[in-house]
């Protein structure tokens, strides 16, 4: 696909200044291709300069995090909050910890958090945080400590109306109550500061498992817009997280079969199908910190193939739910081979560029993790409204709203990509879709 003079232009500026910046020149490009459509139709983007501004955060706090280890030793990591875009509403976005987390990292995510949001309906701005600590093996007492030295810092930088993280990789229920109660302590403010919350706390029934779930209904509509339905699919996951937890147990319920899940150690394949005591297993495997797939393999007696990535194994849908670049040219090309209908990300930006071409070319359906894990952040978005009425909506109240969220999600883009002139084309619909809110609020708030 041609790219737009004015977008190529500041690309190659962008390249320029952060080349290091790998993962996030990655997402700025994907964004720039799809946008390049609407460029060539409506010159104002280009006389406003709202390139230019929009893939420059608003404002990024780097910081120390000293925090001291169960030998009494002093240890330091790095802390990142990125604060991308207020343009309709505060900053949102969750808090990734993982030793592989860099500047670069936080920027991609919070970059497309961006899109995301907007996509949402809801009035949230983009932002990412987290660190490079690496949470494996570490004691309960450690990981507390070190949730409160980070939020001893993050704690000025945020708040209810200004910048609400959640989690990520690494960041699940328990860290975000040890951010939760340092916060409280440091600020004195019992308030909607983090989503993710603990239930007797403030936080929304359906958030944990709201990004699996959604990632399955938005495949379901997917499949729908070619008469088919995720009953009877065989699905190949990968990771064994909180997106790939969610995703399971949905596609289960929904009558399809997931036969393979994976982890950093390789996947396991089991033909029978994973539901039952097996997903309640996949909680206990992550709650372990052991980060092993195969402890799966040596419970329920099934393959477990080291080192290696599910995508060899047949199946009808696949749902990349671990995180960036996980899914190669190679990959796509064997799931293509083995008749593979529709890529639903989990994950955000699972599938390299490359490869994310074929599949467009390839015209089976294949969505970006902006649109079809959007689920997550728009379920963080309903524990926003319910802290701000002091009200909590029942489980059924919560997952239809879900539903409704990911329909009209899975709505947007199909229309923008029908109205810019490729109509199946996820990955370019979302982006429009999203971009075009965005950009026309900071058109209209002037100098931001
Ligand atoms: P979890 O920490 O619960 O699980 C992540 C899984 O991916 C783990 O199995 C993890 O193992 C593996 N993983 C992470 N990094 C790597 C790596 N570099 N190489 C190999 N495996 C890796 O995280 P989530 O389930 O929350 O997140 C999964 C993906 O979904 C991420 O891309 C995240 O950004 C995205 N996402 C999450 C949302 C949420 O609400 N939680 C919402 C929307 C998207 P290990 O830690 O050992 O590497
Ligand atoms: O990538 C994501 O959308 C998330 N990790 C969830 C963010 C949130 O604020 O709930």
């Amino acid at each position: 696909m041609a790219m737009n003079a004015y977008a190529q232009r500041v690309l190659d500026d962008l390249s320029k200044r952060y080349y290091w910046e790998k993962e996030f020149l990655q997402a700025a490009t994907e964004v720039m291709e799809s946008i390049s459509l609407i460029l060539d139709r409506e010159p104002k983007y280009e006389k406003a300069n709202i390139l230019e501004r929009i893939v420059e955060p608003e404002r990024i706090v780097c910081f120390r995090v000293p925090w001291k280890d169960d030998k009494g030793e002093f240890r330091v990591n790095r802390g990142y909050r990125v604060q991308f875009n207020s343009a309709i509403g505060p900053y949102k976005g969750g808090l990734r910890f993982h030793s592989t987390v860099t500047l670069s990292i936080i920027k991609f995510l919070g970059f497309e958090q961006i899109f995301k949001n907007s996509l949402t309906g809801l009035a949230m701005g983009g932002g990412k945080g987290g660190s490079d600590f690496d949470p494996r093996g570490k004691s309960e007492n450690e990981v507390m400590v070190f949730c409160q030295s980070f939020m001893t810092e993050l704690a000025r930088h945020i708040g209810a109306d200004t910048d609400v993280p959640a989690g990520d990789i690494g960041v699940g229920g328990r860290e975000i109550g040890y951010l939760f109660g340092q916060y409280k302590r440091l600020r004195n403010l019992f308030e909607g500061v983090l989503t993710g919350k603990g239930a007797n706390w403030g936080g929304s029934l359906i958030r944990p498992e709201a990004t699996g779930y959604g990632v399955t209904y938005f495949a379901q509509e997917m499949l729908r817009t070619r008469g088919q339905d995720i009953a009877g699919k065989i699905v190949v996951v990968s990771g064994f997280g909180n997106v790939a937890w969610g995703a399971v147990q949905k596609v289960t319920e929904l009558g399809g079969k997931v036969v393979a899940i994976s982890g950093p150690d390789g996947f396991v394949h089991d033909a029978d199908g994973i539901r039952g005591e097996k997903i309640e297993y996949m909680l206990a495997m992550r709650a372990s910190g052991r980060d092993r797939v195969q402890d799966y393999a040596e419970r329920f007696h099934v393959p477990f193939y080291a080192g290696k990535r599910p995508w060899s194994i047949k199946c009808d849908v696949a749902l990349p739910c671990a995180t960036q670049n996980e899914v190669s040219v190679e990959d796509v090309q064997q799931l293509l081979k083995n008749g593979c209908i529709c890529i639903t990300e989990g994950a955000n930006m699972p599938v390299v560029l490359d490869a994310a071409k074929i599949l467009i070319d390839s015209k089976i359906l294949y969505s970006p993790g902006k649109a079809s894990n959007a689920g997550g952040v728009g379920v963080s978005g309903l524990e926003m409204a319910q802290n701000s009425m002091r009200l909590k909506w029942s489980r059924e109240e919560v997952d239809r709203e879900l539903q409704k969220i990911m329909r009209n999600i899975h709505q947007s883009c199909v229309e923008a990509a029908e109205q810019y002139g490729c109509p199946g084309n996820y990955v370019n619909g979302a982006n429009i879709a999203g971009f075009k809110k965005v950009a026309d609020s900071m058109i209209d708030q002037g100098l931001v």
